[in-house]
């Protein structure tokens, strides 16, 4: 049984001007289709890996066969923190609920919050992913990873994510980085994000009015 290419909750053209359909569609029919095809060919015939979900195994890598673990790192990563990445994005929504109260508690403020993360997005270097995480120590933290690394092989569980690789945006945005950080501030799925919080929470065992 191989694992499918998720199907987007909306066509390639909702995320305009933000991110054009051109960029979606390369993005997620070929880039991600080609993680998919690779992480299938990984998988197949191995009694330990074969059956599980990619977030699964991504989580365990540990686990993973010296042989391979690097090989399903890329490949694995790449299906799950794009199968992430796709699904918390959405035009012109706000930031809500207890993940707006945590923003604030922990970084100040919401604009203090997006000008950590533009950072830490515009600091890393060559290809990799900006995420909001839950850490160990249950807080929000922000994140950089290389090529494919997903927070789950940390035990981190991921709230939101920037996909800073050049097929992501170049496009429509070349060499301007920058631009495109700031423009998906405006097609973050908030909801979404919340959702992740809250679930995250719950995972943790943290009641939010405990949270100090
Ligand atoms: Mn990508």
């Amino acid at each position: 049984m191989k694992y499918k290419l998720p199907k987007l909750e909306y066509q390639y053209d909702a995320l305009e001007p933000f991110i054009d359909a051109k960029t979606m569609e390369i993005h997620h029919s070929k880039h991600h289709q080609t993680y998919v095809d690779k992480f299938n060919v990984l998988i197949e015939g191995n009694k330990e890996l074969e059956g599980k979900t990619p977030e699964e195994i991504i989580t365990n890598i540990e686990n993973v066969d010296e042989k391979i673990r690097i090989a399903v790192r890329n490949y694995g990563g790449g299906v799950v923190n794009h199968n992430f990445f796709f699904d918390i994005l959405k035009k012109d929504t706000k930031s809500v609920g207890d993940i707006l109260k945590e923003i604030e508690k922990e970084f100040g403020s919401f604009e203090e919050f997006k000008k950590k993360f533009s950072e830490s997005a515009l600091s890393l270097f060559g290809s990799g992913w900006t995420w909001l995480v839950l850490n160990k120590d249950k807080r929000l933290e922000i994140v950089n990873t290389a090529n494919h690394d997903s927070p789950l092989s940390y035990k981190q569980i991921p709230l939101l994510v920037i996909d800073l690789w050049e097929h992501a945006y170049y496009l429509k945005y070349q060499n301007r980085r920058a631009e495109y950080i700031e423009n998906f501030f405006n097609v973050i799925n908030w909801e979404k994000v919340n959702e992740c919080f809250i679930a995250g929470n719950k995972y943790l065992g943290v009641k939010q009015n405990e949270r100090k």
